[in-house]
């Protein structure tokens, strides 16, 4: 019974503590200004540790840092804001690759 607990709370601080993996499928990115415009405004989020763009997947790659997460409202005002549209958002966590 108290393993089962501590087995509990260690994948749950595990989830907590890892750095998490985001793909948005993004509309309206043409061309590498666009591309560049959005990288540029997530990597001055301090969160993000690393983003990639790719024009021909139309999907933004994020990264955070390790306790970090980024929420969905956040990346969709980012994108909105840019003047993109956001499709879909997708999670992964790293350490469960
Ligand atoms: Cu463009």
């Amino acid at each position: 019974m108290k393993i089962g607990i501590a087995l509990v709370s260690m994948f749950l601080l595990s989830q907590y503590a890892s750095a998490k993996e985001i793909s948005v499928q993004v509309n309206g990115m043409v061309c590498s200004f666009c591309a560049q415009g959005i990288e540029k405004s997530f990597s001055k989020l301090p969160e993000v540790s690393s983003i990639k763009v790719s024009l021909e997947t139309k999907l933004v790659s994020l990264n955070t840092k390790d306790d970090k997460d980024l929420d969905d409202s956040k990346i969709k005002e980012l994108i909105t804001d840019a003047g993109y549209e956001v499709v879909k958002i997708e999670r992964k966590n790293e350490q469960n690759k």
